[in-house]
């Protein structure tokens, strides 16, 4: 196997024998082998496009497809498995109604089970001999797999929008021609430009469904009733667990990324809705175990699941783990069926607390324009002097306490704007505020980082500025995995220059890819603390 998709990549170059995160051999070769014929479906729909002859179920396949791949979100073989065989399947039916003919293997490949093994190992990575060329076919496939979830996100809410989908259909046909370098670069900008849609799409899903985030305090201690621990980010799998389990006598408590569904009005009014137990998702062994009752995983991240908590963790939508309970997809106009967790959990002790006390969140964007007056008058007066963003995701590297130690070493005139799992890196010290504002905005999950590119953008509005560059707005971002590559496409089409990206900076860049994004973007990696705390508070 080789994998080099996310930030833990083996000795910082990539997976060889087993990944980092559990993924196996034969897992790795069955996504592998997935995404390319995922590649040859989107050759075929293209010619189906232009013929008129596409219907959104293709994008939405493709992106619930490529979901299944991103870092620590489906480990089950037989699930891949399947989604390979709807892909072939699909792109036969669509080659039957356009007529497509081509000798291209990627659009003719139709294999046995028996035969999988084989042609996943001709057809992974490293199948590019050109490193160049690997790393920006790689870094526009990791950037597609973020779109993918964002977009299934909004698609589960009901919103949807064929821009992107035809966008992610042809960036992947698009990955099997011999392109230019300079058309190569163009397809991994276009998908940050595509990316802001795609993010802007799910914010309005979300905040028209369930109303803009508000200021909230989040309860991090338990109560003495069963619970069931949700986690991932899908909110309409939250919404139908809070609905089925209103009294029922259990409680729920959210986990991870899940957290930010605490800020949420049409969640907010359900009592039995506690808190949030526990931090970032690394640390799910651990406090999978001590919370007793079933926890429901509706996304990555997944780590490998351990007997303590095998026999009361479920999984919905794209993730899943070998032998683990799936609960099934919502019928047509109908709910998921969240019965058997629930019964589950009757049977399970009250979870054992391991902290007490409050988080305080819910600065996405609406909050944030609701203090606009305030926050501008904070700048102004000078008794906020910098805004930084230190958005994206955790990770196990103890070299991420980095970020807790800049959010530590910052000055008292800083604030600290944040979304994803990277905040458990300091959502939980006292760093206290600036004339009422707290100084860590947390906006939501890494699917709500578009609220930090629109307060940006709003910001450079009140100021009057032509460059988002001369806002004072520095970027220090964690990242683990793809989300986090598409969020950084994005902020990249909205001209963000400076940014620091850490813990380290992704195996995938070939050292002349790195070079374009250094010289183009002044993107960097992580230094010291103190260097890059004086460095942020000085603006560079
Ligand atoms: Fe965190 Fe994991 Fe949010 Fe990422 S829970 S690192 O895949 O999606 O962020
Ligand atoms: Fe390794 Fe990350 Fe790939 Fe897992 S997703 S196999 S840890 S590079």
């Amino acid at each position: 196997m080789f994998c080099f998709q996310c930030q833990e990549a083996a000795k910082g170059t990539g997976c060889t024998i087993a990944g980092v995160c559990g993924k196996k051999e034969d897992t790795a070769g069955l996504q592998d082998l997935l995404v390319y014929n995922l590649k040859g479906l989107a050759v075929v729909a293209e010619e189906a496009k232009s013929q008129n002859k596409l219907d959104e179920s293709i994008g939405l396949f493709i992106c619930q497809a490529l979901f299944a791949t991103i870092t620590n979100a489906n480990f089950d073989n037989q699930r891949i498995k399947e989604l390979i065989k709807t892909t072939i399947a699909k792109r036969d039916t669509l080659k039957l109604s356009t007529g497509f003919n081509s000798n291209e293997d990627v659009v003719n490949w139709s294999g046995v089970e028996s035969e999988y093994t084989a042609k996943a190992a001709q057809v992974g990575v490293l199948s590019q001999p050109n490193e160049d060329v690997r790393s920006l076919r790689e870094l526009l496939i990791y950037g597609l797999k973020g779109m993918a979830a964002y977009t299934d996100h909004a698609a589960m809410l009901g919103f949807q929008n064929n821009d992107i989908y035809e966008f992610m259909i042809s960036a992947l046909a698009g990955t099997t021609r011999e392109l230019s370098v300079e058309e190569m670069i163009g397809q991994v900008l276009k998908c940050g430009e595509v990316a802001v849609t795609a993010m802007a799409l799910l914010d309005e899903a979300n905040t028209s469904t369930y109303g803009n985030p508000e200021i909230t305090k989040v309860n991090i201690g338990v109560r003495n009733n069963p619970g069931i621990l949700i986690s991932g980010h899908d909110l309409k799998d939250m919404e139908e667990l809070l609905k089925q389990t209103e009294g029922t006598g259990v409680d729920v408590y959210t986990h991870s990324e899940m957290l930010p569904a605490n800020y949420y009005p049409e969640f907010k009014k359900y009592d039995h809705f506690v808190g949030n137990y526990g931090n970032a998702w690394w640390q799910q062994d651990k406090e999978f175990t001590s919370f007793n009752g079933p926890i429901l995983m509706t996304t990555n991240c997944i780590t490998p699941v351990k007997d303590a908590y095998r026999d009361r963790i479920y999984t919905t939508g794209m993730a899943g783990w070998p032998g683990v309970t799936h609960i099934a997809e919502r019928p047509d106009g109908g709910n998921k069926d969240f019965s058997e967790i629930i019964e589950k959990a009757k049977s399970c002790p009250a979870p054992v607390e391991i902290e007490t006390g409050e988080i305080v969140g819910g600065f996405a964007h609406a909050q944030v324009m609701a203090l606009a007056d305030k926050v501008v008058d904070a700048v102004k007066s000078g008794a906020i002097k910098r805004f930084v963003v230190m958005a994206g995701c955790d990770g196990r590297h103890t070299s991420r306490s980095y970020f807790t130690e800049v959010a530590q070493e910052l000055p008292q005139d800083a604030v600290i704007l944040t979304a994803g799992c990277a905040k458990y890196r300091y959502n939980k010290l006292d760093l206290g505020d600036i004339g009422g504002i707290p100084r860590v905005l947390d906006a939501g999950q890494c699917n709500d980082s578009y609220s930090l590119a629109y307060i940006a953008l709003k910001l450079k509005e009140v100021f009057e500025l032509d460059d988002i560059n001369d806002l004072p707005i520095s970027y220090d971002i964690a990242w683990y995995e793809q989300k986090a590559v598409v969020v950084l496409l994005a902020l990249l089409h909205l001209g963000v220059k400076h940014i620091r990206l850490g813990p380290t900076l992704p195996a995938f860049l070939s050292p002349n890819v790195a070079k374009v994004l250094v010289e183009n973007f002044d993107i960097k990696p992580i230094g010291e603390v103190k260097t890059d705390v004086a460095a942020i508070m000085a603006g560079k």
